[in-house]
């Protein structure tokens, strides 16, 4: 069974969006994996159909109502894992993003407005995940980065040309430069070591360049990597 992933919004016509061109793209038509986008309005109740109101204890913008939003979490939940996006959630990290397409799917809300109602949170025990410490308009573009990461993981996703082995944070390092023709552009030639042909060489020099990134760029990321013991005192 291929992974299946449902998500909650307010804006469901803006799925698949990226996430229906290119490589999630063909994965999508190639039934890899499922996508459904499910419109929280359809749950609201009152004649006007409103999903949000007025904060309690005052303030500007309004709150996603508690009781739509778990009607809506209830037309999907099938135990799959349930992920709320918010600038309040833990970090999103490949780690976590590994784990998730190791999942059969997953249940991703998307709010809008200052937020939802804590109780539909809590009652559900989402799982928190930020895209990164700013403020979007929506979760939905937080939604689409989350399974951007973890279709491209799926089975079947990456052509054996292209592998999650050696990229960025696969081993807790950043990724080392990339060179391709022509050999000098602009006057700036290709490292030598690369066109050697001495496999052992370029492995060395890569990772020694991946450390080197990684130790100027993120040096947080190096604590518990193998180089933060090499490279310490
Ligand atoms: C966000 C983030 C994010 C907050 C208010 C939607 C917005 C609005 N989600 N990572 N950063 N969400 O900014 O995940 O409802």
């Amino acid at each position: 069974m291929s992974f299946r992933a449902s998500v909650l919004t307010l804006f469901p016509e803006i799925f698949p969006g990226p996430l229906g061109a290119s490589l999630a793209g063909r994965a999508l038509a190639g039934g890899l994996w499922a996508l459904e986008a499910v419109d929280i309005r359809g749950f609201a109740v009152d004649r006007h159909r409103s999903v949000d109101d007025t904060p309690y204890g005052g303030g500007a913008g309004m709150v996603m109502r508690a009781d739509v939003v778990d009607r809506a979490v209830a037309s999907v939940a099938d135990g799959r894992t349930l992920i709320f996006l918010s600038p309040r959630g833990r970090r999103l990290e490949q780690r976590r993003v590994a784990a998730l397409a190791g999942e059969d799917g997953v249940v991703l809300l998307a709010g809008r407005y200052e937020g939802i109602d804590e109780r539909a949170i809590e009652a559900r025990g989402f799982e928190e995940l930020s895209v990164g410490d700013y403020v979007l308009s929506g979760g939905e573009l937080a939604a689409m980065v989350l399974l951007d990461a973890v279709v491209r993981l799926l089975p079947g996703v990456m052509g054996a040309s292209a592998s999650a082995e050696e990229e960025s944070f696969s081993g807790g390092l950043l990724e080392y430069p990339h060179y391709t023709r022509p050999p000098v552009w602009e006057g700036r030639a290709v490292p030598e070591v690369l066109l050697s042909g001495d496999h052992a060489a370029i492995a060395a020099w890569r990772r020694a360049e991946a450390e080197r990134i990684t130790r100027e760029r993120r040096p947080d990321l190096l604590a518990g990597t193998v180089a933060s013991r090499a490279g310490a005192p």
